[in-house]
């Protein structure tokens, strides 16, 4: 597929993950070369990025959950090829000064895209490491102005019979829908990815855009999203409306907080082979320096 837009890499010769490392090594060189002029903010970035480890473009391409094309792992990279992403616009509407339809190639040519190397943790207990290419949601929401009275943000995913297979099955109330709280929106952490590895995102991951909120259960990363709503009433959100006890509102990755079914303690890593120990899954998914205030004073069981 021909690159929509600016998701940096373009090496079409190497493995998108060899190109990615290569690209590492050489910025861990110069940021040694250049050692204390290095900015505080982006020597931290470089050690946490030297961390993680991303998983390949194979896992995270073709072991997915995108339940409009099928429940299975394997059935988002199989059926997705079909969903038309271009041309794609998002409507920004609600509680903002300029609410419309925002066109995909308007949007992209205004923001910055940046590479966010993440941590993505299921709600089923097992995790990955994504390169994703995106900007910050709170960039993509100044662009349409939000209003004051806003207090939370609504999503929606695409939603064509035609395309999507996976809807004729009732198995979540369609459209996909998601919520954050306007600050949980506004977080630097936030972003809309429209890459993975420097490369288009592909359909099965959520194709043209999609929310990334890397403290936070997978669910809660919508994918191909259409429509962006901002409200004063908390939105309704699929897996809460599927099942209330099982999946809350706010859904931070929280291994003291089980899910009614099983441990949330632990985590299996999705590339690490059949016999590859499970890992402790951390207090926000790694976040917590950057996200634990948001929810101070809050009862995390309660509002899980
Ligand atoms: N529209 C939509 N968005 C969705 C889903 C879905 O079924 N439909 N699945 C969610 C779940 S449960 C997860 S774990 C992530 C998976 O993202 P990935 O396939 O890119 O790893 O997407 C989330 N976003
Ligand atoms: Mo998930």
């Amino acid at each position: 597929m021909a690159h929509r837009w600016t998701n940096t890499l373009s090496d079409t010769d190497v493995t998108p993950e060899a190109a990615f490392l290569n690209r590492r090594q050489m910025i861990a060189g110069v940021a040694a070369g250049v050692g204390l002029s290095l900015t505080a903010r982006s020597a931290q970035a470089e050690t946490e990025a030297e961390a993680l480890t991303p998983n390949s473009w194979d896992d995270i391409t073709t072991y997915n959950n995108y339940y409009e094309f099928g429940t299975d792992k394997g059935d988002p990279a199989r059926n997705a090829r079909t969903l038309t992403v271009s041309p794609w616009s998002v409507t920004i509407d609600g509680l903002v000064d300029r609410p419309g339809d925002y066109a995909f190639d308007e949007i992209m040519a205004k923001m910055t895209i940046e590479e966010r190397l993440y941590r993505f943790r299921c709600v089923e207990a097992w995790s990955m490491v994504v390169p994703w290419n995106g900007f910050e949601l709170a960039d993509l929401l100044d662009l349409a102005g939000v209003q004051s009275e806003a207090k939370y943000v609504a999503f929606e995913t695409v939603l064509r019979p035609d395309e999507m297979p996976g809807v004729r099955y009732p198995v979540l109330d369609w459209p996909y829908v998601e919520g954050l709280r306007l600050d949980e929106a506004l977080h630097p952490l936030t972003i809309m990815a429209t890459g993975i590895y420097g490369r288009d995102i592909p359909n099965q991951n959520g194709a043209p855009l999609r929310l990334v909120v890397p403290w936070k259960y997978g669910f809660k990363s919508i994918k191909s999203v259409v429509r962006i709503t901002l409200t004063d009433k908390e939105p309704p959100t699929s897996w809460n409306k599927a099942n209330a006890r099982e999946y809350g509102f706010y859904s931070n990755v929280n291994p003291e907080v089980d899910h009614p079914r099983w441990s949330q303690a632990t985590e299996r890593q999705i590339g690490g082979g059949l016999f590859s120990p499970r890992v402790p899954t951390l207090m926000f998914n790694g976040y917590a320096d950057e996200v634990a205030g948001l929810y101070a004073g809050m009862d995390l069981k309660k509002n899980f």
